[in-house]
């Protein structure tokens, strides 16, 4: 809570692992509106993910910094509040948003803390060629340092440069200098090494057209792909899986499940037969640091998969899967890909996977090549399940053939481990335990 006479500037804290920036989807409040504390003042569009931010206090708003379509990142400030309550001090803060300097992070030369980018940053517009309104003490550190001045967006009234402008103006490179490459030098090195998109042609000439922009988490999806795409040199292995004694076991117990409430699909059959190939080949849930050059084996397996929604691709995880049975994963896929279809899925519900299952079978696919979903190794994709005429013990048999792909990182996984991976994969569900399903 806020005390009568304080103010609390609101800035945003660590959006999250992986989180460079989110876009402002939604501002709720306007100034003078009075609000409790958690109530959602903003709706931010993260990596996937539209994220309320609730108010740390209840208070009266002031200021409003921000708008619709801007972009921000942890310790951007938002809006400021005044106080309405007595009491407790200004500093107590909500999860998902303090009253605090922004988030500091530990630089890789463990020298000074990291600040992370604050509000404020932009490039300065001047409309009569005039110079952005500085004080001598601000102009002669530009000049000393040979700072570029235009590009420092002033926050005192007319737009002048405060020394508050110019720190904060170079927190924001210093961040920017020493990220890790996941939240911003990938995106950096992406950008550098794509060619600038060519102008496209005017398709009117040749007939009707219809020009919609995308959807900011479309934007978000095309970056991450492109992003992943460029930093991992992918490798795709094809394989099929007899499921078809598989399939009979899940029409054996689909009617029981059915009556716990639970939709027995071949998907949450699958998820389990991927657990027991990531336990015995355990590079594939792990993650590779390209600055350490070390991998990372994580000591549990979180499987994102990936939701088919209408706003588009989401990559929901499942936590600790190795630990669940079929029913368990059965409630939390429906749970995480219901939320996920209605836009209602938290961050965190979208973090922290070790390994991706892309399943696009049930909408009736065939092979394909699934892009690693960084920071993970690899992703399996699966392919429509079908009836087949095969060729077994001398005699044509039909049997349900499961097409399955794993893509993975190949400066860390050979051509043989995929090999492997994937026989262990077809192996679990050629010889699925009932023991699994009945369980
Ligand atoms: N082969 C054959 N049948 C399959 C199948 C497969 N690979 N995968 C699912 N099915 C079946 C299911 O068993 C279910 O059968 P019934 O109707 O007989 O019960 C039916 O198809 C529909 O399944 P579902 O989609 O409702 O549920 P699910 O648990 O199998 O899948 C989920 C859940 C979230 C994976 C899925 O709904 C989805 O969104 N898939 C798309 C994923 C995607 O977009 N990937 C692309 C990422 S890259 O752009």
């Amino acid at each position: 809570m806020i005390r009568k006479d304080q103010a609390m500037d609101i800035k945003l804290p660590f959006l999250g692992d992986g989180v460079a920036s989110a876009t402002v989807l939604c501002v709720l409040v306007a100034v003078g509106d009075t609000v409790q504390k958690d109530q959602t003042i903003l709706e931010l569009e993260t990596d996937k993910a539209v994220a309320p931010i609730p108010a740390p206090a209840a208070g009266t708003v002031t200021q409003i910094l921000t708008k619709v379509g801007d972009t921000v990142t942890t310790g951007t400030w938002v809006l400021t509040l005044s106080g309405s309550d007595a009491g407790a001090p200004a500093a107590t803060a909500a999860p998902g948003i303090e009253r605090v300097e922004p988030v500091q992070e530990t630089s890789k030369t463990g020298q000074r803390p990291l600040v992370a980018p604050a509000g404020g940053f932009g490039h300065y517009v001047s409309a009569s060629g005039v110079e952005a309104p500085a004080s001598p003490t601000v102009r002669r550190i530009v000049e000393q340092t040979g700072l570029d001045l235009s590009r420092v967006l002033g926050t005192a009234s007319g737009g002048r440069i405060t020394l508050d402008d110019l720190r904060q103006y170079v927190s924001h490179l210093q961040y920017l200098a020493f990220q890790k490459p996941a939240e911003s030098g990938a995106a950096v090195s992406t950008a550098q090494s794509q060619p600038a998109a060519a102008p496209l042609p005017d398709f009117s000439k040749w007939g009707e057209i219809e020009i919609k922009p995308i959807s900011s988490l479309r934007k978000k999806i095309g970056e991450k792909m492109v992003q992943n795409w460029h930093a991992v040199p992918h490798v795709t292995q094809f394989g099929e899986a007899d499921i078809t004694d598989l399939m009979a076991l899940r029409k054996q117990h689909v009617a029981a499940y059915e009556k716990k409430g639970i939709k027995l699909t071949v998907t949450v059959l699958i998820l389990k037969a991927v657990v027991a190939a990531l336990k015995e080949h355990p590079v594939f849930n792990a993650s590779f640091d390209d600055i350490a050059q070390s991998l990372i084996y994580k000591h549990y397996i979180h499987l994102g998969v990936a939701v088919d929604t209408e706003a588009g691709l989401m990559v929901p995880v499942i936590r600790d899967v190795d630990k669940k049975s079929i029913a368990e994963i059965s409630e939390d896929l429906n749970a995480v890909a219901e939320k996920a279809r209605k836009r209602q899925i938290s961050l965190d519900d979208l973090q922290g996977g070790s390994f991706t299952v892309s399943n696009l079978g049930g909408l009736g696919a065939g092979p394909f090549t699934p892009i690693v979903n960084t920071p993970d190794t690899a992703i399996l994709g699966l392919s429509k399940g079908q009836s087949r005429a095969v060729f077994q013990d001398g005699k044509v048999v039909e049997r349900i053939i499961l097409p399955v792909s794993v893509s993975y990182d190949h400066r860390v996984i050979d051509g043989a481990d995929g090999a492997r991976f994937m026989q262990t994969l077809i192996n679990t569900l050629q010889a699925f335990p009932d023991a699994w399903v009945k369980g």
